[in-house]
């Protein structure tokens, strides 16, 4: 049997996991010195290395030595803790990275709590190192304390901690040790983190943990053989989540190579390859030997904490920028995303209109991102938190908010969240003038607040939040304390017009965008909503005045993103997406109309 390792990299958002992932690459000799790689290779998609940040988690492998390391980078956002549960599941130990200045942060914890329960094996890289603020031995000691508090076994208590500047490939195990390279990472891997359980001689068993489609073969499982021994070719018994077995064959094995896959003919226990040829094949499923099938335990995944709508458009300017923009699009394309994304969920509530539960608002937009990307057309309703009934009594998700703030503003900031039912567990001065201030608070308040958050601290603000668990339904929370500019035309706007209205708020579209009659132009400075002309000209006259004109000065409109528009809207609103526009718009179009479902409402 080959020597192996599976180790998965886990840690916060932003803590390092895929620049550490380039470093072991990179010095494992895996990238041949004439290959040509970007920064951060592993983030291979493009809504990935636009926002810099890891949406996927993906596998990699390197040699080091006679051993095989196969490496699975995950995602640190909160949203996206779905791909690290399944992940964990897949190896043996892990890298856990902590950020040298930030230390503990609320997926630190997320993660952490999932990888301890699970029993695996942790190795703690303290990382940027370099950074001036780094205070190692503080957060060296906050991971003791997290690990305590959340019942680490003795061995897992006992963790090595490597000190790392990945970005510089830079590591040691003591601070006061010259800089060294990546070895000492390399050797605790192979030394501290266990071999593969299984064995090479029982009958095949393999489970998928993530999905991945190729144009020539079709549907690709990529798995982690626990059990027995595969060949190209061979026919097997896949073990589907309900029960069922199917019968399928492995036309193609794929093995992973740094950057590369290559075809290979034959796979071992403890190893994480590709399999080709199963068209049935769906995350969580176990490829079983075809005469000896035995099923893996299914996978468990946190459930959703956030459900919106997404419906056909139907705007007066539906169908003018987008390709798909039918019922019947939408439901496939959206079917096909819950088949590869097992943290989602899909339910249909009308004619045309589709529940997407997700785990937050960064994964539903990154789904409706890509869907425009795709030439999609749809909308979106606000997002929802999920309420469930536990054993009799209402419950709503709650969050783990950590948020880094001016010490002058931040009794601004809590009074605030004190009105969003946010409850303060700690205020920890973090230096150079900042406080660490954590709470605990219903999801269903955190909806919107990253905009009034960002404002209220000038944008020196710094948020982080992660779910612990569902508690009991909070009552009531403040929401969007400002109304909306609404159109009462359609039409192209003007300056004219645009002039008058940016006096009573801020606005959201510039000269010569098409509107319609309930389209959101704006915010208005007051709570209530205030309906608007923007495609008056001005009105015409025999003398032509052109310095009337140039007195005309726009305020630039404020850029509305997915995210921002998602936070932003109400109930009776919706965001329309196409490949060209997100446009805000009233459910309603019509005043009249919007009248008599407030009057039916009340
Ligand atoms: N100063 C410093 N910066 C680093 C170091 N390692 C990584 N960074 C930077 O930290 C940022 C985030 O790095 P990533 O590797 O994308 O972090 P990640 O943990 O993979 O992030 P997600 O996958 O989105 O959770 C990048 O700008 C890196 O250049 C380091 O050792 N020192
Ligand atoms: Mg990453």
């Amino acid at each position: 049997m080959q020597k192996i390792r599976n180790i998965a990299v886990i840690a916060h958002v932003d803590h390092g996991k895929t620049t550490l992932v380039d470093g072991l690459l990179e010095q494992s000799g895996t990238f041949a010195s004439h290959e040509q790689h970007d920064e951060r290779a592993m983030d291979s998609n493009d809504l990935e290395k636009e926002r810099g940040i890891t949406i996927l988690s993906k596998n990699t492998a390197i040699r080091y030595k006679d051993y095989k390391i196969n490496i699975i980078d995950t995602p640190g956002h909160a949203d996206f803790g779905g791909e690290v549960e399944r992940v964990l599941k897949m190896v043996d130990g892990v890298l856990v990275l902590v950020d040298a200045y930030e230390g503990v942060m609320p997926q630190t914890k997320f993660v952490c709590k999932k990888m301890l329960a699970l029993g695996k094996m942790p190795i703690v890289v303290i990382n940027k190192i370099d950074k001036p603020s780094a205070d190692v031995d503080r957060v060296a000691d906050e991971m003791f304390d997290l690990f305590a508090d959340m019942d680490a076994t003795d061995e897992q208590q006992d963790f090595p901690i490597i000190y790392a500047a990945a970005r510089d490939g830079i590591a040691k195990l003591d601070m006061d040790d010259p800089d060294g390279d990546f070895e000492c990472i390399f050797e605790a891997i192979i030394n501290q983190i266990p071999e593969p359980e299984g064995s090479d001689e029982n009958p095949l068993q393999a489970q998928v943990f993530t999905l991945d489609y190729d144009n020539y073969v079709g549907k690709i499982g990529i798995s982690r053989i626990f059990n027995g021994t595969v060949n190209k070719g061979d026919n097997i018994m896949l073990a589907k989540a309900d029960g069922a077995m199917v019968k399928g064959k492995i036309s193609k094995l794929i093995g992973f190579h740094g950057l590369n896959r290559m075809e290979i003919d034959q796979a071992e226990a403890g190893d994480i390859v590709a399999f080709a040829g199963m068209e049935t094949v769906d995350v969580g499923d176990t490829v079983c030997d075809a005469q000896n099938p035995v099923a893996l335990d299914p996978m468990h995944v946190e459930e959703p904490t956030l459900t919106v709508v997404f419906a056909v458009n139907d705007s007066p300017l539906a169908g003018k920028e987008g390709k798909h923009v039918t019922s019947n699009k939408l439901r496939e394309r959206l079917e096909f995303e819950m088949n590869t994304n097992v943290a989602m969920k899909l339910e249909i509530v009308g004619e045309g209109k589709f529940k997407v539960s997700g785990r937050g608002e960064l994964q539903i937009t990154v789904l409706a991102e890509n869907m425009r990307r795709e030439d999609f057309e749809f909308s979106i309703s606000r997002p929802e938190v999920i309420v469930k009934e536990i054993e009799g009594v209402k419950c709503e998700p709650f969050e783990h908010l950590v948020i880094d703030v001016p010490e002058d503003l931040s009794g601004g900031v809590i009074e605030r969240l004190g009105k969003r039912k946010a409850e303060m567990k700690s205020m920890l001065p973090m230096g150079s003038g900042f406080q660490r201030i954590e709470f605990e608070i219903p999801a269903r308040a955190l909806i919107g607040f990253r905009g009034q958050f960002l404002t209220d601290t000038k944008g020196e603000g710094i948020m982080n939040h992660s779910f612990i668990e569902f508690r009991p339904y909070s009552g009531s929370v403040d929401s969007r304390s400002y109304g909306a500019l609404v159109s009462m035309v359609a039409g192209s706007t003007l300056a004219f017009s645009l002039f008058g209205i940016q006096n009573r708020g801020v606005l959201y579209v510039g000269v010569q965008t098409e509107v319609y009659e309930g389209m959101i132009v704006g915010e208005h400075s007051r709570d209530n909503d205030l309906v608007v002309n923007p495609i008056k000209g001005k009105a015409q006259s025999n003398v032509r005045s052109s310095g009337a004109d140039e007195a005309i000065k726009l305020i630039p409109p404020r850029d509305m993103s997915l995210e921002r528009a998602l936070e932003w809207i109400e109930d009776d609103e919706l965001l329309e997406i196409t490949p060209k526009s997100i446009r805000i718009r009233k459910k309603f179009l019509t005043e009249a109309e919007r009248k008599r479902h407030s009057r039916k409402g009340k």
